[in-house]
């Protein structure tokens, strides 16, 4: 029997979102929230991650009948595998992102592109120096060849550490030591995770868990790191600028092109063809007032933060945002694609296109994008746009709301500057207690949770206690659209943070980047651990992802953690068919590493959990509470 369709007003917060998923009802078009009750219930077995597919005497599963796969594998190490591997490919997500960057910079200096350039010399020299590379009196393109080589480097098995382990605290590099869990190289380490779950290879759970760390470690200190420092040399370090978000971005006099994806690499290049004159004029000829380009997910931060562009939404919204019928092109590169909306985008004049030969969708229209072409591709996707904008069906346009503004850019470059060139008015703003902590609200969502629900309850309850609170990923656009990303926003804080905020003209919930630019959380975190001479751990700091869904935010989350840094969940990971590796998250790694993780789906009971945590860590620290 078909299941009742759930009303909208469970399904998301935001009444864009509602009216969008009415709206897609009425036009018969299934959306995640029909998928996922087709999918559900879902298998017990698979959830507590006790299901085993790595071989061929398998699959097998494990049960209080069956307490052994074939091989003799027990729940233990099925899960402690199987979490591995989910941590291994969010690693790699981020780090083949990063890798990508560190090509297209390697294109610049031989000269094979001229589409993109060095933005900010000044960073490149910067990074260069912290990771040894001779700077002084040498060409930048002399320098950035030996960066490259660096970061490549980086990625492999010849070295004892990757290089950005040069900022973090001492005290947090001797932990890794004494545990193994030191990343030597990004690919490594995700190839020997492969290598431990094969069958026969690791199996003892809290040695995988500790390689699992270690995996992820390369991922935020390694891949994600290079990804966010070569993503500004290249295109700029983001600085404040405003901005707005919502559906509501999509405008109907135009011809709207939504990019989407993780890296900013093509989406640039949309940009800059979007802003052709000469490309305006033949939107023009066809009736359209311009071109406007808008973002999703964290190729929309990526151009949000540096180029200021709108967000029209988060991985919730990426379906609906076609729904409005007013999408002439979505532009994707990789990460968080629904595959859906290849057929989403067929239900309407848009044209869905493809641009990386690691992320096609059958359906798409593809355009193979390399450093060398990227600029003329993207004029011809452009183009492509243009033309689907007097194929748009009038009737059938529906654009819900107004767009909300937003502060965005919040780069760590730019939080020093505007505290005037030092961390030390934070870290007296802290030692005061007007800002008794942070926290990081990071991540997807996810749609068995309403949509952003989560994500901002928590945000709006912490800012209450006087806890600074930094966005990035799909975090982003609902912090947004609940008003937290303007400087209006204090108004919603606590007495200090609102005394401190106001005071710089900043939000109290500050929009830090996409996904990959976690990394400079983490870089924040060690520049706070080290102008203290103390530990990551010791900072009265937190990190979160509410509504989480994906292999990146786990791998997030466990980089956070190896890291120092306490970290909610708002539902787990499919661990909690092993009593071993669920302890170990949630409290044994406590003892390891100085930081677990806390599940926890109340967002308000997650603020105290905060609140208490960053009470305990003042303390330590000789503060007051
Ligand atoms: Fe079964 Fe072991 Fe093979 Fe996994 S590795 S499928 S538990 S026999
Ligand atoms: S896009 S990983 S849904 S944050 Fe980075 Fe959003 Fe999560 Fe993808």
């Amino acid at each position: 029997m078909a299941k009742e369709p759930r009303p909208v007003e469970e399904l998301s917060l935001w009444d864009d979102a509602q009216a969008m998923i009415t709206k897609a009802r009425a036009e018969g078009i299934d959306t995640v929230y029909e998928r996922l009750q087709h999918q559900t219930p879902h298998c017990r077995i698979c959830e507590q991650g006790l299901s085993c597919r790595n071989c061929t005497m398998g699959p097998c599963k494990i049960t209080a009948k069956a307490p052994r796969g074939v091989c003799g594998a027990d729940a233990d190490v099925v899960v402690a595998r199987n979490f591995g591997r989910f941590v291994a490919g969010g690693s790699a997500g981020h780090s083949d992102h990063g890798r990508d960057l560190i090509e297209v910079l390697e294109a610049i200096v031989t000269g094979e592109t001229t589409d993109y350039k060095i933005t900010d010399e000044p960073k490149l020299r910067r990074i260069a120096e912290e990771v040894g590379v001779t700077v002084a009196e040498r060409d930048v393109k002399a320098v950035a060849t030996d960066l490259l080589e660096v970061f490549f480097g980086d990625f492999g098995s010849r070295k004892k550490q990757i290089s950005f382990l040069s900022r973090v605290p001492q005290k947090r590099k001797d932990i890794w030591k004494k545990l193994g869990m030191t990343p030597r190289g990004v690919d490594r380490e995700i190839a020997e995770m492969m290598h431990r779950t094969h069958m026969g290879c690791d199996n003892d759970a809290p040695n995988t868990m500790i390689h699992a760390a270690r995996t992820s470690l390369s991922d935020g200190w390694g891949g994600s790191m290079i990804g966010t420092e070569l993503s500004d040399v290249i295109f700029g370090t983001p600085s404040p600028s405003m901005s707005e978000a919502n559906l509501g971005v999509i405008k109907e006099d135009k011809v709207n092109i939504l990019v989407h994806g993780h890296n900013p690499v093509v989406s640039e290049m949309i940009l800059a063809a979007a802003r052709d004159p000469q490309i305006i004029a033949e939107a023009k000829a066809l009736g359209a007032t311009g071109i406007n380009v808008a973002g999703l997910c964290c190729t929309g931060n990526e151009l949000l933060m540096r180029q200021g562009i709108p967000m029209a939404g988060n991985h919730l919204m990426t379906e609906l945002a076609i729904i409005t019928g007013a999408v002439e092109a979505v532009v994707v590169d990789y990460q968080c694609i629904m595959p859906s909306l290849v057929q989403i985008s067929g239900c309407y004049h848009t044209r869905f296109i493809d641009t990386a030969q690691k992320a096609r969708f059958t359906g798409a229209i593809h355009f193979d994008i390399h450093p060398s072409n990227a600029l003329e591709q993207a004029r011809e996707i452009v183009r492509l746009a243009v033309k689907a904008y007097s194929e748009r069906d009038a009737s059938r346009v529906d654009i819900p709301c107004e767009p909300v503004k937003i502060m965005t850019g919040f780069s760590n470059e730019a939080v020093i500057s505007a505290l005037g060139g030092t961390l030390d008015p934070l870290i007296q703003a802290i030692v005061a207690g007007d800002v008794r902590g942070a926290v990081g609200i990071v991540g997807c969502n996810n749609p068995k949770i309403k949509q952003d629900s989560m994500n901002v309850t928590l945000a709006k309850e912490l800012i209450k206690k006087d806890i600074l609170v930094l966005v990035t990923g799909c975090v982003t656009t609902a912090a947004g659209k609940a008003g937290l990303l303007v400087p209006e926003a204090i108004e919603m804080a606590g007495p200090g943070l609102k005394k401190v905020c106001g005071a710089l003209g900043i939000p109290p919930v500050l929009h830090y980047g996409s996904c990959v630019d976690n990394a400079r959380i983490l870089q924040l975190c060690a520049a706070l651990a080290n102008a203290l001479n103390v530990d990551i751990s010791d900072l009265p700091v937190g990190a979160s992802s509410p509504e989480w869904y994906s292999e990146k935010a786990a791998a997030i989350g466990l980089y956070a953690v190896a890291s120092g840094i306490y970290t909610h969940l708002g539902h787990p990971p499919n661990i909690l068919g092993s009593e071993t590796v669920t302890n170990l998250a949630v409290s044994g790694l406590e003892d390891l590493v100085g930081a677990s993780f806390v599940i926890e789906p109340d967002p308000v009971k997650a603020a105290e959990l905060f609140d208490i945590r960053i009470k305990a860590k003042r303390k330590g620290l000789g503060l007051s509470e």
